[in-house]
């Protein structure tokens, strides 16, 4: 766990559940300013977590080659260490920023309002935020962003969503990744549904296979549908 949010604190102690507080009404009010500045610029920011290695990386890669052409993008990475995937974020030819945070499990609004000056985001955008890869702490912190996307793999187990329930009820999207493993891998499709739609009956989910391109159109057809009206005219103009 991380010092920042406070998860490994003993909860019965008043004092620290205080301090938890305090940190998440903190972060709360700078996610509003963040969601300002987005709506401001038309920007859709989706903020992408999950378990570390589900695709997150894999799937931005692929989304910024296919769609390069009809929609503007850009890419905040969030590890604890290494810039290994703004590298990988880089090569696709979008504009990416990394923030490291160290000991930190989350990003939180604050990383996120320093971050974005210095990237000149385009208006009628979309950002990708990549989280942490942590089913946990990065479901207590708003970002500003307009949607949530949890990325599962079929590697992972269809329990998770009844084992990490805040991080699938807070998210508005999930997908469903690594479809091409599933004749290799004990994963009961219907079962993660049910799971997930009892933790969040709103979710929307969509299979599919980074590797195999599998399920990748219904993606882009939700994320095309998601952007506001005047981005394809704009994107169009290009
Ligand atoms: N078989 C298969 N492998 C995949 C698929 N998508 C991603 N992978 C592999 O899964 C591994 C992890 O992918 P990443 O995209 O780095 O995962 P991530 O969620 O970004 O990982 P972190 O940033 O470390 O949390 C890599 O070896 C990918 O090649 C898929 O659809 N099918
Ligand atoms: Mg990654």
């Amino acid at each position: 766990m991380c010092v920042t949010c406070g998860c490994d604190t003993d909860h019965n102690d008043k004092k620290l559940i205080n301090v938890e507080r305090d940190i998440l009404h903190e972060n709360n009010l700078m996610a509003q300013r963040n969601r300002g500045y987005f709506d401001a610029k038309n920007i859709f920011a989706l903020n992408l977590v999950s378990s570390p290695g589900s695709g997150k990386t894999t799937l931005l890669e692929r989304t910024l080659t296919d769609l390069k052409d009809e929609l503007r993008f850009a890419v905040i990475e969030g590890d604890q260490q290494t810039a290994n995937d703004a590298d990988r974020i880089h090569a696709t030819g979008t504009k990416v920023a990394q923030i490291n945070t160290g000991k930190g499990c989350h990003l939180d609004a604050d990383m996120i309002f320093h971050t974005i000056p210095g990237m000149k985001l385009e208006e009628n955008s979309i950002l990708f935020i990549e989280n942490v890869g942590n089913l946990v702490c990065p479901a207590m912190f708003d970002l500003g962003e307009q949607d949530r996307v949890v990325v599962m793999s079929v590697t992972e187990g269809d329990d998770k969503p009844l084992k990490y329930p805040d991080m699938y009820s807070s998210a508005n999207i999930c997908v469903i990744n690594k479809i091409d493993l599933l004749p290799y891998v004990k994963f009961d499709m219907d079962a993660v549904k049910a799971n997930a739609k009892k933790t969040n009956p709103n979710l929307e989910i969509i299979e599919l296979s980074c590797t195999s391109g599998e399920g990748m159109e219904t993606w882009y057809n939700w994320l095309k549908s998601k952007v506001p009206a005047n981005e394809s005219e704009l994107s169009h103009t290009n």
